[in-house]
């Protein structure tokens, strides 16, 4: 059956990708393919790669590349129309559509392979993308397997240190893919949503001198030090008979019970009030930024430890941004370190885990074995 895949996401690529495969691919994209100049397609080697046009001379620009006698990778501009010009010219003769989801799964060699390349297609950012990376490489799968083969020769107590130190790397594997949620809390007019002005670099949130200006939860993502962080701003803290700005109050209070981080923002230029004090309690990790130091000029009184910042001017936003990653992703692992990122992979090694510490050898081997494997493998029966 000869068949094709869209490779590239659509809509983010300037160019995208196709592959085609089959037995008669190579026929079929000939009858559609006019390559350049004085080359032909039907000569055309594996591994060599032509330019050329799309039904006309004139027509859609490609370059087409021979993987192998029965594959062919096509490229052509990243919008929508040319790729659909390519996709159905090639459904016109027969191929069947595969989603990339299941070509993907179809060629990754082991389920740790498999959510790797997944999660990769998502990542956010570039050191996202190397820590995926590295284990698409083989750093989780090695450090699974030799857990395996502790478990196989009954050393238990090797086997439960090295699960002890993947499961301690969960919580960082498990922010990869979803980011870091810092919640901006803290007292109308603080200047809650200017600090994520600026922090962002442009004006996403609604700033207004009248107190109560932000009523929803806004959220935004951007990279500090290279981390997927999420900047949630919230409506400001204050006792209010307005209907819609309570509902944003308990938003925001939702939302910080919620977060890996809250901001509480404080406005230097007033007195820290007892109230504040009570939100400093209420959540478990608050980091407090004093901000509008321009007009503080030593006054507020008695003040908990915190940021100083000057949300108008960017000042104290880089130890912000410092302390805001210390936080939340704390001190990241280096390179080629084991990772677990998905919750299959979190939840097996947790029961292994459990196993282990009831000195269940054979039933965590079994269950590693199959986080190894593919969910259907026949290699290894639910256990
Ligand atoms: N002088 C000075 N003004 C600031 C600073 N940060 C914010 N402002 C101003 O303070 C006012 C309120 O800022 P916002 O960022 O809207 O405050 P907020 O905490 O989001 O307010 P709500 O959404 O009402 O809770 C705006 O006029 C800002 O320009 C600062 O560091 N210094
Ligand atoms: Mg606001």
């Amino acid at each position: 059956m000869n068949r094709v895949i869209l490779l590239s996401a659509a809509g983010y690529a300037a160019l995208a990708c196709l592959r085609a495969e089959g037995p008669d691919i190579r026929t079929l994209v000939g009858r559609h393919f006019i390559p350049s100049g004085s080359l032909q397609w039907n000569r055309c080697r594996v591994g060599e790669l032509l330019f050329g046009h799309w039904e006309q001379k004139d027509g859609e620009e490609v370059v087409v590349s021979l993987l192998a006698a029965d594959t062919v990778e096509i490229h052509c501009h990243g919008g929508a129309v040319s790729q659909n010009l390519l996709l159905n010219s090639l459904v016109a003769e027969g191929c069947q559509v595969v989603k990339w989801e299941d070509w993907l799964a179809q060629n990754s060699g082991d389920a740790i392979e498999k959510s790797a390349k997944l999660a990769l297609s998502r990542a956010k950012t570039q050191r996202v993308a190397m820590i995926l990376l590295d284990q698409l490489q083989g750093a989780l799968h090695n450090a699974i397997k030799d857990v395996i083969d502790q478990l196989a020769n009954q050393d238990l107590q090797s086997a439960a240190t090295a699960l002890e130190s993947l499961i301690a790397r969960i919580d960082f594997g498990m922010h990869l893919e979803k980011g870091w949620r810092v919640v901006f809390i803290g007292s109308p007019n603080a200047g809650k949503s200017s600090l994520i002005n600026a922090l962002l670099g442009y004006q996403r949130s609604i700033v207004l001198s009248k107190p109560g200006t932000t009523r929803d939860v806004l959220t935004a993502t951007t990279a500090l030090e290279g981390w997927p962080i999420e900047l949630i701003d919230t409506a400001g803290l204050r006792s209010s008979n307005e209907p819609l700005e309570e509902a944003g109050m308990r938003l925001a209070v939702q939302e910080a019970s919620q977060s890996d981080l809250v901001l509480l923002v404080s406005d230097a230029s007033q007195d820290w009030t007892t109230q504040q004090d009570r939100w400093l309690s209420q959540f478990p990790n608050v980091l407090v930024v004093h901000n509008k130091q321009d007009l503080a000029g030593g006054r507020g009184g008695k003040r908990p430890e915190g940021i100083e910042t000057v949300a108008i001017s960017a000042e104290g936003l880089e130890n912000l941004c410092f302390q805001i990653v210390r936080r939340t992703v704390g001190s990241p692992p280096g390179n080629g370190v084991a990772i677990p990122f998905t919750p299959g992979q979190a939840s097996a090694l947790g029961r292994a885990y459990a196993l282990t510490d009831r000195q269940k050898a054979a039933e965590a081997e079994k269950l590693l074995i199959r986080l190894l494997c593919d969910e259907n493998a026949p290699i290894v029966q639910n256990t």
